[in-house]
């Protein structure tokens, strides 16, 4: 796949990158997600039509997961006779292009039929991002050699699966009006409605059609006549409409099937206004509001920062805050749509500092998934709220699966226990929240919502501490973000931040106190604060050693090291699995993915520049990325150390995680937090911009082939420009409503309207 500019391409069709490219040039609008599955049907392909919120369970042996909804792509096509397929014939080119700009997906093909007869085929496609419903297709369609008969046959097929899970009982399939065709599907345990209606248009040829019905299956087989040289243009615009939806809730099957039917026929004004609008709807929310624009010598940069934007936009359901992102986002059945510490930690700091209302509705949802996170510390025996390692629909609490990859050793699936003790997404949820809080000062969000889970989080951990032999309290038999140990105690991570929540929640009791609404708080939940300070005072939380060196858990540093250069050298994450299985791998000293590294990140201003090189040259050689959350950790962290070849050449690999030539590494679909991570290699790693403390710090670390950096960041409600080179930094306050303080370079700034800093020097 080549990344040039605002395009990503793939130049020759291989049947070997059909998942790949589903995924990685997926289309959608954070309501739905589409993957890229061509038209014609492959084996090996993964259809994927995904809409947030959506879960369904399909069997109680099962976790929930975002359903697999039918498929309306898919086109049979015969061309006198011929089936048009890129496996038989010849392909004279071909083109598959990702506008990263408008959204649309194009492809072109010419193609020579098994009997010798050339034809051209355009398709093109898109995912409004102005009305979340419309999915607009074209076809055009060039007979070269001859006259052709045309036989096309499309419509929806709800055949498609989960891995072969079917979680929709059939519905209705209707044909209105002779021409739109429609299918319901309810989800078979959550009882959601799927309503999708399609049509289609042809222009330059009159179309004969017929109408059919299968088991969850309706479509029409049209007929047309196109002369040699002349191009036939079928359009197909399709509405995806669900009980889920806010508007739909109480509507009732029929009233949604009329409702899905009279918005297709408004929103049928041709494929070309549809492009044109969704393209202007990007422009507005992205392209002209807050580009990252990278002028680098490897040209790629920049469209790597543009892909990350496009997937970040793409994967939020900004529009309901009963949703969160997935940690694959909309692009694939991958850890089943659920939503891990992957938003908080890597992809919320995108939209606290480019789109804070995105940023508040998804932290709304975990105020609103409260309850289900009170239900899981109440059943292992807690307080407050525990939040669920993987989470989905609001009350669902937990779902992580029970079972995962095969074990080489005992021959079984590999337990997985990440839902019962991975128990860092709790002062991840909290860590987020205060975040967004430093970021946007946003009271309302904190009064209606943010104290309430710093409290409840708070509260959990007041209760899940265990009182030790030495007289401090620990939190024994957790996994940390190093998920190659389990059951491990004093996870580093796991510990400061938990002591962390405690005091944070502490600080803002505080503020609270003597206002009405800590007294109303006070009615509803008990917020014991003498209890959360002498918990925390005796929190023990894992010091650097002599050597600056701080273990990771209470066994790490003892556990037995290996030789890792040949997994450090693997092509395929997770090679480690192939010669050990979890529990030999968990005698080892060797990490996952970021752990210290990470805390030493997140509380950057609890360390000391000493502690974080000793730390780096102890963990990074045994850390092997088999996590993608991992690089771009280590991208900043190596930047504020100034190694900054080090730190750009993880940049590239972390763009390298989907963008790159691993043809199988996105089958399941993107990677949301990677992703997000991109970004944040760039504007908090090269750019500088962080939340230290209080403080919002802006420090430079340009690498050596970024000659310029501008990007745009909402501080304090106020939307700055900041323009970096290697020896200046332009901020612009361009709301001018108010006044922005921050730190450069160690000296304080209070920004109104224009800041100019000549002379900058890079640290270190
Ligand atoms: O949340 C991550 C975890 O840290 C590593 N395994 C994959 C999860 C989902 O991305």
């Amino acid at each position: 796949m080549r990344a040039v500019d605002w395009l990503l391409h793939e130049d020759e069709f291989n049947p070997s990158a059909l998942g790949k490219c589903e995924a990685v040039m997926c289309l959608g609008n954070g309501y739905l997600g589409l993957r890229s599955a061509t038209e014609e049907r492959y084996i090996g392909e993964r259809r994927g039509l995904f809409v947030a919120g959506t879960f369904n369970r399909f069997h109680e042996s099962e976790v929930c997961e975002l359903p697999n909804a039918a498929d309306f792509l898919e086109m049979d096509i015969f061309l006198n006779d011929e089936k048009f397929n890129l496996q038989s014939g010849t392909v004279k080119s071909y083109s598959r292009t990702l506008n990263l700009s408008t959204g649309e997906l194009c492809r072109k093909v010419e193609w020579v039929s098994p009997i010798g007869r050339g034809y051209t085929l355009d398709f093109f496609r898109v995912v409004s991002l102005c009305d979340l419903h419309t999915i607009a297709q074209k076809v055009c369609i060039t007979p070269l050699d001859g006259n052709a008969e045309l036989s096309l046959s499309t419509g929806i097929n709800g055949q498609i699966t989960n891995s072969g899970s079917q979680h929709f009982s059939e519905g209705a399939k209707r044909l209105y009006e002779k021409k739109y065709m429609q299918l319901v599907q309810t989800t078979v345990e959550s009882n959601i409605d799927f309503v999708i209606t399609t049509h289609c248009n042809f222009y330059g040829g009159e179309a004969e059609s017929h109408i059919h019905m299968d088991r969850r299956k309706i479509f029409s087989v049209y007929t047309a006549a196109i002369n040699k040289g002349e191009c036939l243009t079928i359009e197909k615009i399709t509405t995806v409409h669900t009980s889920r939806d806010k508007a739909c809730e109480n509507l009732g099957t029929e009233a949604l099937q009329a409702h899905g039917l009279a918005n297709l026929k408004k929103q049928s004004v041709g494929y070309d206004k549809l492009l044109v609008d969704s393209a202007a709807a990007w422009k507005a929310i992205l392209w002209d509001n807050v580009p990252v624009t990278v002028e680098s010598e490897n040209p790629r940069d920049a469209t790597a920062l543009r892909f990350a934007q496009y997937h970040l936009q793409i994967m939020a359901p900004a529009h309901d805050p009963r949703m969160n992102i997935g940690a694959k986002g909309l692009s694939g059945e991958g850890y089943k749509g659920h939503t891990f510490w992957d938003t908080e930690v890597f992809a919320l700091p995108y939209y606290i500092f480019t789109q804070p209302k995105t940023a508040r509705s998804l932290e709304e949802y975990r105020y609103n998934s409260l309850p289900g996170a009170r239900e899981k510390a109440n059943l292992g025996g807690f307080k407050g709220a525990q939040f669920p390692w993987e989470s989905a629909w609001l009350d669902d609490g937990e779902v992580t699966p029970l079972w995962g990859a095969a074990d080489i050793v005992t021959g079984l699936p590999i337990p997985i226990l990440t839902g019962q003790i991975e128990i860092h997404i709790t002062c991840d949820v909290c860590y987020g929240i205060w975040q967004y809080y430093m970021a946007t000062g946003d009271e309302d969000f904190m009064e209606k919502y943010g104290y309430e889970v710093i409290f409840e989080t708070a509260t959990f951990w007041e209760s899940r501490l265990e009182e030790g032999d030495d007289g401090l309290l620990h939190i024994n038999h957790v996994i940390g973000p190093d998920e190659y140990k389990d059951g491990i105690d004093d996870d580093a991570f796991t510990n400061y931040f938990a002591r962390w929540n405690l005091y944070l929640a502490m600080e803002y009791y505080d503020k609270l106190s003597g206002t009405a609404l800590l007294e109303k708080l006070k009615e509803r939940l008990t917020l014991d604060r003498s209890g959360w300070q002498s918990k925390a005072e005796h929190v023990y939380v894992p010091a650097p050693r002599e050597d600056g060196v701080i273990p990771q858990n209470s066994t790490f540093l003892i556990l037995k090291d290996i030789d890792l250069s040949k997994y450090k050298a693997q092509k395929q994450v997770g090679s480690i699995y192939k010669d050990y299985n979890h529990d030999q791998i968990g005698q080892m000293q060797v990490c996952k993915q970021a752990d210290v590294l990470l805390l030493l990140l997140l509380m950057e201003a609890a360390f000391t520049p000493e502690v974080k090189r000793a730390n780096w040259n102890y963990y990074e050689p045994r850390t092997l990325h088999d996590s993608s959350l991992s690089l771009s950790t280590h991208c900043i962290l190596a930047g504020d150390m100034g190694d900054y070849a080090e730190a750009y050449s993880l940049f590239e690999r972390a763009c390298n995680i989907d963008m790159g030539p691993n043809l199988n590494s996105s089958n399941d679909g993107i990677h949301a937090g990677s992703i997000g991570g991109i970004w944040q290699c760039a504007v908090l790693g090269f750019g500088g911009l962080r939340l230290v403390g209080d403080k919002i710090r802006i420090e430079p670390k340009l690498p050596e082939s970024w000659r310029r950096l501008e990007f745009y960041a909402f501080l304090k409600g106020q939307k700055v420009r900041i323009e970096i080179t290697k020896d200046k930094i332009n901020l612009e306050n361009t709301t001018r409503t108010g006044e922005v303080k921050l730190e450069i370079n160690g000296i304080e700034h209070v920004l109104t309207d224009m800041l100019n800093i000549d002379n900058y020097s890079q640290p270190i």
